[in-house]
């Protein structure tokens, strides 16, 4: 055991960028879904928010989200089964543009999708542009076994707090483990920490 703290084990590899300790780099982009692909049309297609007292505190069609200023982040995903894809390009909106002018006290997030899916973040991890919803992978609209027509882009942590098909955010004063923490992922999750599970 050395004295480095854990978040400094990363390996740089060799003509690719810094990756989180016990993660390999893949040039294909692997699919993982708990359940059937959901297909919502786009005419019924909203985002919600929803804040600690339940009202909705905004809500989107499907033409409006579009309509918002969109962002095209380019980053490293992580996956808790030990898949990294670097320099991944996306296009959609900043969660601070979806959050600005909605006051809050909460301190948490649970992301909720269609087919039931739910993840729980610190509000605090969404925010100063570290996480988008988007809409657009590669330069093409994102396909549907990715997470389209949008998902939650939170690269900082492992990928499954990127809900595919996500439909929008519950603040909470509460932090509320979603579908994987309540099966036994960690409840934060950040790779550099390798916080796969509980207990890491
Ligand atoms: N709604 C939903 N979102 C989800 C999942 C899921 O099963 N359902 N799987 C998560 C996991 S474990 C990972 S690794 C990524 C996979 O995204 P990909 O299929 O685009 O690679 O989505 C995350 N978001
Ligand atoms: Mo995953």
């Amino acid at each position: 055991m050395s004295i480095v703290s854990r978040g400094f084990r990363g390996r740089r590899q060799p003509g690719a960028g810094l990756i989180p300790p016990g993660q390999y780099i893949v040039d294909g982009f692997p699919v993982l879904s708990a359940g059937p692909t959901p297909f919502t049309p786009l005419e019924e297609w909203d985002f919600t928010i929803v804040d600690e007292t339940g009202a909705v505190a905004a809500r989107w069609t499907w033409d409006e989200f579009r309509e918002l200023p969109a962002e095209a982040p380019t980053v490293d995903i992580h996956c808790v089964t030990k898949w990294s894809k670097l320099g991944t390009r996306w296009e959609g909106v900043s969660v601070d543009t979806l959050l600005d002018g909605i006051e809050t006290s909460a301190e948490f997030v649970i992301a909720f999708a269609d087919g039931d899916y739910t993840t729980n973040l610190p509000l605090a991890d969404m925010r100063d542009g570290q996480a988008w919803v988007v809409y657009g992978f590669d330069g093409e609209e994102l396909e549907p076994e990715h997470g389209g027509p949008a998902r939650l882009l939170v690269p900082h942590l492992y990928f499954w707090k990127s809900a595919k098909w996500v439909r929008g955010l519950r603040l909470s004063d509460d932090d509320e483990p979603g579908f994987w923490e309540s099966l036994g992922y960690h409840n934060y999750a950040d790779p550099w920490r390798e916080q796969r599970y509980w207990g890491d």
